[in-house]
């Protein structure tokens, strides 16, 4: 007796499953979550190859590498107004670059080079650095504070000195 009722309960699950996939897709658009590593866009449409995050405020350089079509860090968190400098290391046996051109920022990388850079931190929105040679293919990165991005606004917390 028992064993008759489940059965077709167990029909209706397998079906229920089987449906789930592929029913609701026109009707619901979900958007892409926003967690998925791998290339973001800037507001400004550059690409930007994911390298991390690193939190610079109240520093004032940064050591970031060049390798593989990437800024490690891309995302450097700092205050508007902020002056930093980026020692940037080419680790890689490809020739690249920084370039800044609203800060005339243009400077080679040969494989194996350290160039450093001085950037001054927008006081709003997030300054894009790239590699000239590379920037088509995301090779990226932006500097700003972090309420101008979508970090987590709470790395602002404490670092206010007046
Ligand atoms: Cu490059």
């Amino acid at each position: 007796m028992t064993r008759a009722h489940l059965r077709p309960l167990l029909a209706v699950l397998l079906l229920a499953t089987a449906c789930g996939g592929g029913t609701s897709s026109a009707a619901r658009n979900a958007p892409a979550p926003t967690a998925t590593p791998g290339p973001t866009e800037d507001s400004s449409g550059q690409k930007v190859n994911d390298g991390g995050t690193k939190d610079a405020t109240g520093l004032t350089s940064v050591d970031v590498s060049a390798k593989n079509f990437v800024f490690t860090p891309a995302v450097i968190i700092a205050k508007p107004g902020q002056v930093l400098k980026l020692v940037v290391h080419n680790t890689s046996t490809t020739l690249h670059n920084v370039s800044q051109p609203s800060q005339h920022v243009n400077s080679d990388l040969a494989p194996g080079a350290t160039s450093t850079v001085t950037l001054t931190v927008p006081a709003s929105g997030r300054l894009v650095f790239t590699c000239k040679y590379h920037a088509s293919r995301g090779m990226a990165g932006t500097v700003g504070s972090a309420g101008a991005t979508t970090q987590s606004p709470s790395s602002n917390d404490g670092y206010y000195h007046g």
